[in-house]
């Protein structure tokens, strides 16, 4: 590596040539490919933004200058030419760098993200300040095709447009969301590039750069004549500039040079390829769009094999979901840009008919299951958790209040680890609970998930939601024939009569081991699995609660309006006084980390149950 080490702020940019600059496009995919095979991490989309990052820093006076990036997955190459190249191989990890942008980590992190399609309402706000305020500065978002069928992209596409803010939009465009774009856009962009105009112009561009004025608005409207096809755009009144290779260095600095001072809406359109210059990654976009693991950088071959055999929770929805659409043909499903993710891939293989897409638009997903609802099909939401939190109205205002059976499936719930406080999904058991009409589950293990989506598929009523965490279940045997659960009924999984522990999802199986501590230490405990959220058991926790008088809730999401929250409501509700120490994500966002780790940090491990068991049943605890 020559030229990454002599790079330690975007200013160590500006005073190296194009070849230079070249060579560190190498030295950054070198050092990307290094780390990135021992370090799980995003990784085919910073591939693809290596040279983009590269003329961004050089051409804009960065940080003054704002670049804005959209999700943040790709801003590896940014991070490290903002002086983060040290700390990078502690990238998502405990006390690390995040994988995504953080504006406590660098000053280049102008705006933090880590859920798509807002950096373009982000820069108008940006620029609207600036000119508030009149100062000088430009500000650049940068967005992919993925992260462009977000409703909010457009939204304030339209605004920026009608405002007619200086303010440029860097279209990242790999015709690739996780998974290929999909969409009605996403076919204009495949149009574009298949434009005669664009080969002409890809071919010929340097030699037309060479040959035209210097003068920047005479460029700029020779390139704007030889770029009709960006219409949509200068519909919304941006001014559009490509579609251009964006892997190429000069061409970059040259079109960026050019705009850079049009005071006005401009859309560069930039052509990226997921992986660009790993061909394992390249050849293998989807597979390659993050490593969980260590990997051979030669082969591309994992090396390293998890320690657990148990399922991941994500297979389990998948496949129990599958069979129970082989018999009922009125099951749909529906995704917002995640069929990998979520698991529906296998769904769209083998119902393609009954499967949707609809990109990045997770507002737009749950409205079309309510349409489809009423039409008497039941369609199955698939999003992580995190996700569904752009879909709080639309749950509410065109799920609930209908009453629709619309079947939720929130993956990812509870921590997640390294993809930090933007991914954790810690929110949704507060975000859900308090709307009428819905139903909610968090199982315990993976065989209980299967018998919560065996409930759901069954469930007639209404709108149903099951939670269920990233990674392997705890390694139960699976039922062949999953049956529906009773719809708001816990289990009692252990009795004592010194404590009662009421658990949740996957706080489940450490409440059970707690109690065995306990036990030890003298203290009879009661474990429940509550199951369901909502409706809670009433008829089970409230005589249990009056009886024992010491109750621990344990839980995976914020203690803020969550599981606890309930029981404490309902407890109130029936005039039951008791010892209650409620176990949780604390009220404050959590950091990336190890999850077991994180757990432990907020309280809620084995270890954080059994310290508030103690503390409960100390002597003399008198209500
Ligand atoms: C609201 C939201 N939904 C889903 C995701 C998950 N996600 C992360 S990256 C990504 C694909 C983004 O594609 P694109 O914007 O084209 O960026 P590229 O990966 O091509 O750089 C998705 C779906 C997210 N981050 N935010």
């Amino acid at each position: 590596m020559k030229y990454l080490h002599q790079i330690d702020s975007s200013s160590d940019l500006k005073n190296l040539g194009i070849p230079e600059l070249q060579l560190l496009a190498d030295d950054i995919r070198e050092y990307l490919i290094s780390v990135l095979s021992q370090t799980p991490g995003h990784f085919a989309p910073n591939f693809a933004t290596v040279e983009l990052a590269i003329a961004l820093h050089n051409v804009f006076d960065t940080p003054t200058d704002k670049i804005i990036w959209d999700i943040g997955h790709q801003a590896y190459p940014h991070k490290l030419l903002t002086g983060r190249r040290d700390q990078f191989p502690s990238i998502r990890q405990q006390g690390g760098i995040s994988g995504f942008l953080h504006r406590d980590e660098s000053e280049y992190d102008v705006f933090g993200a880590g859920h798509s399609s807002t950096s373009l309402a982000a820069a108008l706000g940006i620029a609207s300040a600036r000119d508030l305020q009149k100062e000088n500065f430009k500000v650049v978002s940068v967005i992919g095709d993925g992260g462009l069928t977000g409703g909010m992209a457009f939204e304030a596409m339209n605004t920026a447009g009608d405002y007619g803010k200086d303010l440029i939009a860097v279209l990242n465009d790999n015709q690739m969301s996780i998974s290929a774009t999909v969409g009605a856009f996403s076919k204009y962009f495949s149009r574009l590039t298949a434009s005669p105009t664009y080969n002409v112009l890809r071919t010929k561009f340097k030699e037309f750069l060479s040959h035209v004025p210097t003068d920047a608005r005479q460029v700029v409207k020779r390139l704007e004549v030889a770029t009709k096809p960006g219409m949509l755009f200068e519909e919304f009144g941006f001014r559009y500039f490509g579609p251009i290779d964006g892997h190429d260095i000069e061409l970059l600095l040259e079109i960026f040079t050019r705009v850079k001072d049009l005071p006005e809406p401009i859309l560069v359109h930039v052509l990226t390829k997921k992986g660009k210059g790993y061909q394992i990654a390249e050849n293998d976009p989807i597979g390659f769009y993050a490593v969980s693991g260590k990997f051979d950088p030669k082969t591309g071959q994992a090396l390293s094999v998890g320690s657990k055999t148990a399922k991941k929770y994500t297979d389990v929805f998948s496949e129990t979901l599958v069979n129970f659409a082989r018999d009922d043909q009125r099951l749909v499903a529906i995704t917002a840009a995640m069929p990998t993710g979520t698991g529906l891939d296998k769904f769209q293989t083998l119902f393609p008919d009954r499967f949707f897409d609809v990109g990045l638009a997770e507002q737009c997903a749950v409205t079309f299951a309510a349409g489809l609802a009423t039409e008497k099909l039941k369609p199955v939401v698939a999003i992580y958790s995190t996700f569904l939190q752009r879909s709080y109205d639309q749950i509410l205002h065109d799920v609930c209040i209908q009453n629709l059976p619309v079947i939720f499936a929130l993956d990812r719930a509870g921590l997640v680890g390294a993809d930090g406080p933007t991914h954790h999904g810690v929110f949704d058991l507060s975000y859900l609970r308090h709307m009428p009409n819905i139903v909610m589950m968090a199982p315990k293990d993976e065989n209980e998930l299967q018998e919560m989506i065996a409930t759901a598929v069954d469930y007639q009523e209404g709108p149903i939601a099951l939670r269920y965490p990233r990674g392997e279940g705890v390694g139960v045997p699976l039922a062949n024939k999953p049956k529906p659960l009773p719809i708001g009924k816990a289990e009692i999984l252990k009795t004592g009569e010194d404590l009662l522990i009421l658990a949740v999802g996957n706080r489940v199986y450490p409440a059970l081991e707690a109690a065995n501590v306990l036990e030890g230490m003298g203290v009879k405990t009661t474990v429940v699995n509550a199951r369901f959220v909502k409706p809670l058991d009433v008829s089970l926790i409230v005589p249990l609660a009056k009886k024992i008088g010491k109750v621990i809730t344990v839980e995976d999401n914020t203690l803020v309006g969550g599981f606890g929250s309930a029981v404490v409501e309902l407890l109130s509700d029936h005039y039951i006084l008791a010892h209650i120490k409620r176990l949780g994500i604390p009220d404050k966002f959590i950091e990336h980390g190890d999850v077991e780790a994180l757990y432990s940090q907020c309280g809620c491990d084995e270890q954080g149950i059994v310290k508030a068991g103690q503390a409960l049943c100390k002597p003399n605890p008198k209500l």
